[in-house]
């Protein structure tokens, strides 16, 4: 081969500018997180440290290395140095010549460095200007604000000058409503010297064109650069197939060679719940005249048909994702960056996070737009685990400038991402920004977002929206149709369809493209209203909770534990938030007795409002064909919509979306004032027969009545099973003792494949007595017990210091019903999850947590 590479990762110091004293740096790596580790500043995410922390993003930063070449690579005739991630205004010299002056965190930075690089003692020097001070002149000369609703420049002492939007940087950094405003710098990917002779392969790109069970057609397109004239035999292969094209370069430069391939009876990669993400790996290796290997690179991917089908029907246009020829409806969450400084984030944690979707019934993630194009690694692991990615690219809730160098900037960045990730199968569509379109409503005088479009004279809102149609409806679709040929793009989300009028805009009831629901939560409207807003699919819906006691109490010392102290409100982002969750759980919860009890309480009462919410959605099936909730994660520890925290610790939330994401679902849906109403969903491709056993139950565990019904429920649908009317469903029993239980058992299993609880009135209402939970070992092994209870046990939750999940938390035990629960310790035996002793688990139910009158 004829290619070297050496990671310039070792011995980096930092400093900041005028400073003297150099301290150690980690590479890749950022600011603050290099600050943290030498005790220069106290951990930013404690108490009210954000505050303190403002200063760093005012001032500008200094890293070096010193580093001796590997004597292979330095004999090479090219060599080149790349810099996969600068953030954000970076000027790297090497050996005191300036090699690159970088402004994009999203790009990669490379320079040809052979006349410059000695074999020993090269000094690399990268100096960050201020992301603050850089672009406070650009907001200057532009003359007028531009919107961007999350960027906290109050926190950052900057009033009202919002600067995020000139800068092609993650926009949570500078605060979102669940993340701190710390705007960090950095070499934040890796640092690498290249070195090669001849020829090398810059990229492959395994383009599907045509994807059937029985045929799939693809065409390798290979990136070949060579230093003179050359040719040979370029060799593909992967595991079913083998080909071969005879080349011929007759200059030195950048060549593309498309190569077509065909797999018989390939094997199909499939989403989780559906079926094996099965992944090829081709390789591609030039072979000189006499034979021998001269380059070489790999692509993985995963062969699979994804489309995103909009057509008109009678209700306005459908919106959902056919894969392999199936219409999939779509389950996950909307995923944030796991870290404010994602240099931080381990493997591990992206194991975690994506091997937790997969164990939640999910089968897709919305890469949002206010974070990052993500890791490599984050996709691999979709790939891996089947889910679907909704990707955005970086733009969420603001305007952006239009000027040419701006807007060249976007454009090289987005070719450079589709670029990266295009082979990824798990990718299934590309989506402009998150809410712009919503947000300006340009169409719409009526609509659209406080202090948005009403601030500007006529004249400057034709000219703010030409500058969005440049980057939305022109340079990222051209990018996506240019290098993923045959990916869906989606302009912003959520939008109608792209029809240049009033209808473009999304709003609650839209009958076409997708809506964010924020009805319940922002706009205070009862939890039952997410059966009344259901759109085709939902891309964002959400409910806050706080993070459990371990978690709080990792940035909260004991005087602080109360909903509005200074370190509480410093830790809730959305500034009416606390009020709000107080405010919701007086309507439907039963009162905690203390403040450890309300963060508990504030668990189930977010998991209630995403169970409606789920539910609601998949028994709309097919006019509704996703429903991803706000938010799956968190960069920080904090009182969030997540339904995980940020040390991976599944809130409430995350069990109940396990269960209401199953594949089959018995759903009671009591919204009608007369009727109870139960549905059974499959995501199964064939049907699914059984009964039907509905029973109405005391607290104490007796049966006082019971129905069945032979059910069925078609491939890949949603049905209505059974009804009740309330009054029979109660025959005269006390709505504040009792409840509805339901199983589905199906043909051929004693298991039960679905069960569903229905209470007739809120928990608030209930009367709930004490009970005695016994918790006994089973299966032989310490990590399976089985628990039964005397009278019923209302969201029963463990909790444990071992950091992993149980198959089952925050669930209603009732009497005569013993529940087996296993625990997974996390990262174990090399999986993200394994069977494994809990140890000291402690039990507690909701009555544990109120106070009894
Ligand atoms: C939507 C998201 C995020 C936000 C969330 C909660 O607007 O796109 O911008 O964090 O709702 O308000």
């Amino acid at each position: 081969m004829t290619e070297w590479k050496q990671a310039l990762h070792d011995h980096w110091k930092f400093k900041a500018a005028g400073q003297e004293r150099w301290l150690e740096a980690k590479v890749p790596g950022c600011v603050h997180a290099d600050l943290f580790r030498n005790g220069e500043i106290p951990d930013p995410f404690y108490g009210t440290n954000e505050r303190e922390l403002q200063w760093i993003d005012k001032t500008d930063w200094e890293y070096t290395a010193s580093f001796d070449v590997q004597p292979e690579l330095f004999r090479a005739q090219q060599i080149e140095i790349v810099f996969s991630g600068l953030d954000t205004y970076a000027d790297v010299y090497l050996n005191g010549a300036k090699i690159i002056a970088a402004d994009n965190m999203f790009r990669t930075w490379r320079a040809d460095v052979k006349a410059l690089l000695r074999p020993a003692d090269n000094t690399l020097y990268v100096h960050f200007r201020s992301p603050i001070q850089e672009d406070l002149p650009k907001l200057e000369k532009l003359g007028y604000a531009l919107p961007a609703t999350n960027d906290q420049s109050d926190v950052g002492g900057l009033g009202e000058n919002k600067v995020s939007v000139f800068a092609r940087k993650a926009p949570y950094h500078y605060g979102w409503d669940w993340g701190p405003r710390l705007v960090t710098s950095g070499i934040w990917r890796n640092v690498t010297l290249i070195g090669w002779n001849e020829v090398r392969m810059t990229d492959l790109f395994i383009e599907q064109q045509d994807i059937r069970s029985d045929l799939a057609r693809l065409s390798a397109h290979v990136e070949v650069e060579t230093s003179a004239a050359w040719e040979g035999e370029l060799l593909i292969a992967t595991e079913g197939g083998a080909w071969r094209q005879t080349v011929a370069f007759a200059q030195p430069g950048i060549h593309q060679v498309a190569v077509p391939l065909t797999i018989e009876q390939p094997r199909l990669w499939w989403s989780a719940g559906l079926g094996t993400p099965h992944r090829y790996t081709f390789e591609a290796v030039l072979m000189n005249g006499e034979g021998q290997a001269r380059a070489s690179r790999s692509a993985t991917t995963g062969l699979r048909s994804v489309k995103l089908v909009t057509k008109p029907d009678e209700h306005g246009a459908t919106f959902y994702i056919e894969l392999n020829g199936v219409p999939l409806f779509c389950k996950g969450a909307n995923h944030i960056p796991n870290d404010s400084f994602v240099t931080e984030v381990s493997d591990e944690r992206y194991r975690h996070e994506v091997a937790s979707a997969a164990e939640s019934n999910m089968n897709m993630l919305r890469v949002w737009g206010g974070g990052i194009y993500e890791q490599d690694v984050f996709y691999d692991l979709c790939d891996e685990y089947g889910i679907l990615v909704w990707q955005d690219f970086m733009f969420a809730c603001s305007m952006y400038p239009g000027d040419e160098h701006f807007l060249e900037n976007v454009r090289i960045e987005a070719e450079e991402n589709i670029k990266r990730l295009r082979n990824h199968p798990c990718i299934a569509l590309w989506c402009g920004n998150n809410e712009i379109d919503t947000a300006w409503s340009h169409y719409d005088e009526n609509a659209g977002w406080g202090g948005w479009k009403a601030e500007y004279t006529p004249e400057l809102r034709e000219k703010i929206w030409a500058d969005y149609e440049a980057i939305f409806h022109r340079i990222l679709p051209d990018a996506v149709s240019k290098l993923a040929p045959g990916a869906a793009y989606w302009p912003s989300s959520p939008m109608q369809q792209l029809s240049g009028d009033k209808d473009q805009h999304a709003h609650n009831r839209s009958a076409r493209g997708d809506i964010h629901y924020w009805g319940v939560w922002h706009n205070t409207e009862p939890f039952d209203n997410y059966n009344v807003c259901v759109g085709r699919f939902m891309s964002e819906y959400g409910f806050q909770s706080f993070p459990e006691e371990r978690t709080v109490r990792t940035f909260a010392e004991a005087q602080d534990m109360e909903l509005f102290s200074d370190v509480m409100l410093a830790h809730q982002k959305n500034m009416a938030g606390n009020r709000l969750i107080k405010e919701y759980m007086d309507i439907y919860m039963p009162q905690p007795k203390d403040f450890p009890s309300f963060l508990y309480m504030s668990q189930v009462l977010q998991a209630e409002a995403m169970k409606t919410a789920i539910e609601a959605h998949r028994r709309k099936r097919p006019f509704c064909m996703g429903s991803l909730y706000w938010q799956m994660n968190d960069c920080w520890p904090v009182a969030s919509w997540s339904s995980m925290d940020y040390y991976g610790r599944w809130k409430a939330t995350q069990y109940y979306a396990r269960r209401s994401f199953r594949d089959v679902l018995l759903s009671v849906d009591g919204t009608d004032r007369d009727r109870v109403d139960v549905y059974l969903v499959s995501d199964r491709l064939e049907p699914v027969q059984g009964t039907l056993l509905v029973e109405l139950i005391d607290f104490s565990g007796r049966r006082l009545k019971e129905w069945s019904a032979r059910v069925t429920a078609g491939a890949n649908r949603a049905h209505r099973v059974f009804s009740l009317r309330k009054e029979e469903a109660l025959s005269g029993a006390n709505p504040a003792q009792a409840l509805l239980y339901a199983r589905f058992v199906r043909d051929g299993s004693t298991a039960m494949a679905a069960a569903a609880e229905h209470y007739f009135v809120p928990a608030k209402a209930l009367k709930l007595p004490r009970p005695n939970i016994t918790m006994s070992a089973s299966g032989g092994s310490a990590a399976e017990f089985t628990l039964t209870t005397d009278t019923l046990a209302k969201q029963v939750w463990f909790n444990t210091e071992t950091a992993g999940i149980f198959s089952d938390n925050f669930f209603d035990l009732i009497p005569g019903k013993p529940v087996t629960v296993t625990f997974y310790a996390r990262n174990k035996d090399g999986q993200a999850f394994a069977p494994g002793d809990p140890g000291e688990v402690s039990v507690r139910s909701m009555a544990d947590f109120i106070i009894h009158s």
